[in-house]
């Protein structure tokens, strides 16, 4: 496998010139600095332990998808802003930039068939060298595979016909054999099943053959792993999905056993759904498995992190949080899973990841026990304050802090377009390269 030196690489561990990186750093530290020293005094004050707080920021890592990291695309159009990753390995050094800049994207999560690795040594090595992990691993049975006999046009799992189902079965197997090689511990599944129109399948069957689809592939499971079922309530079909919503999925986990769990993407969902609720609800069972994160006005959007409803996505972390503390929930695997139409993936990927650990760090500001006892008073007015005191306090400078500590930029953005990343790798990998996955 060739090795390839991009100018952005030196030959040990980062993908960024880390002299430039530091002189980058001096030049915002003395204002990031005062904005910390000032924000610190004020939530010591409160009686918050800022070091906590700092370091659990810190330690929160978002996995970059693979298919991320190119230009997406409407049904429409596309428009490719050049330089982007068309192997697994570039894909790999992509998130190693974005991890070596924000110390928070320290995990890729693949996508089977298109991230089939041909070395798993070298390709680990690599990962290794950037310090990037492996996160759950994704089927597709979404589409059809140029080699295969089977079509996947009326369903995969829930298909009518056993030669289908067994060739998605067959599939996913390989997926989690693909994982184990690389050190993955979750295989993630979305089925596109259902039909568009009404009397096209009979509903109790296709729920039926999928579940004992799902445990046929359950069985195939190593001990440590675990099986993430994702949901969505339409698209690509648009009368019935077979595992249409959260209760589903959970029915599935819960009859599968306790390996299995339930994904949440916060796309998919009906309009004004309270998706917090249903993260309390499912850490209430031991059953949350996942998210991934984007945002939408209307549907399956996939717009940036916190773009449009920033307050909904600090409620979910307010859930998360207390989950944690009050659950026995198994941990959690966090994913991105956006598209990139308009604005550069590698901008648009840090722009997500921050306003991820914004909304998280909003959530560990929130006085919890003065919470309880306003529940408990029935005082609505002080409940809602005490969480509007939180989400109204800036937390950047705790944010920042947190990442700088790691060895990351103080600012991860202007740091990539002052190091003109983008046009770093345009000339390496030319205008038109085209990444895989979308
Ligand atoms: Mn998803």
């Amino acid at each position: 496998m060739e090795e390839c030196q991009t100018p952005l690489l030196d030959k040990h561990k980062t993908m960024l010139d880390k002299k430039k990186l530091k002189t980058f750093n001096e030049e915002q530290l003395p204002r990031h600095k005062s904005n910390f020293d000032h924000l610190g005094e004020r939530l010591t004050q409160n009686g918050l332990d800022i070091e906590a707080v700092v370091n659990q920021i810190g330690a929160l890592q978002i996995a970059i998808p693979s298919w991320a990291l190119g230009t997406g695309g409407t049904r429409f159009g596309r428009f490719p802003h050049g330089g982007e990753p068309s192997s697994l390995e570039e894909k790999i050094k992509d998130v190693g930039t974005l991890h070596a800049l924000n110390q928070s994207s320290g995990a890729i999560s693949l996508h089977i068939p298109w991230d089939i690795p041909e070395d798993y040594k070298a390709i680990k090595d690599l990962a290794n060298r950037l310090d990037i992990v492996f996160d759950a691993v994704n089927s597709n049975t979404f589409q059809d595979q140029p080699e295969s006999e089977q079509s996947y046009k009326f369903g995969s799992l829930s298909h009518i016909d056993s030669a289908v189902r067994k060739e998605a079965i067959r599939h996913n197997k390989e997926v989690i054999d693909h994982g184990i090689e690389l050190g993955s511990k979750a295989l993630t599944v979305w089925l596109a099943d259902g039909t568009s129109f009404a009397g096209q399948h009979d509903f109790r069957g296709a729920f039926q053959r999928t579940l004992e689809s799902l445990e046929e592939i359950y069985e195939h499971l190593p001990s440590d792993w675990k099986l993430l079922i994702e949901y969505k309530p339409y698209e690509p079909n648009f009368y019935s999905m077979v595992i249409p919503d959260w209760g589903t999925s959970h029915l599935l986990a819960s009859k599968l056993g306790d390996q299995a769990t339930t994904l949440v993407d916060l796309g998919h969902h009906l309009p004004n759904t309270n998706i917090e609720q249903i993260v309390a609800l499912l850490m209430h069972l031991n059953k949350l498995g996942g998210f991934h994160f984007n945002d939408s006005k209307y549907g399956d959007d996939d717009l940036t992190v916190g773009s449009i409803k920033p307050y909904q996505l600090f409620l979910i972390f307010c859930e998360l949080v207390k989950g944690v503390r009050e659950t026995v929930n198994p941990e959690l695997s966090w994913m991105i899973d956006a598209s990139h139409n308009f604005k550069d993936p590698m901008e648009d990927l840090l722009q997500s990841v921050e306003s991820i650990k914004i909304a998280y760090a909003r959530a560990l500001l929130v006085n919890y026990d003065g919470l309880k006892v306003a529940q408990s008073q029935n005082d609505v007015v002080a409940a809602q304050s005490i969480l509007q005191e939180a989400y109204r306090t800036d937390v950047r400078p705790l944010v920042k802090e947190s990442v700088y500590r790691r060895g990351g930029a103080l600012d991860a953005i202007e740091a990539y377009r002052s190091f003109d990343i983008r046009n770093q790798l345009i000339r390496k990998r030319g205008k038109h390269s085209k990444s895989t996955g979308l």
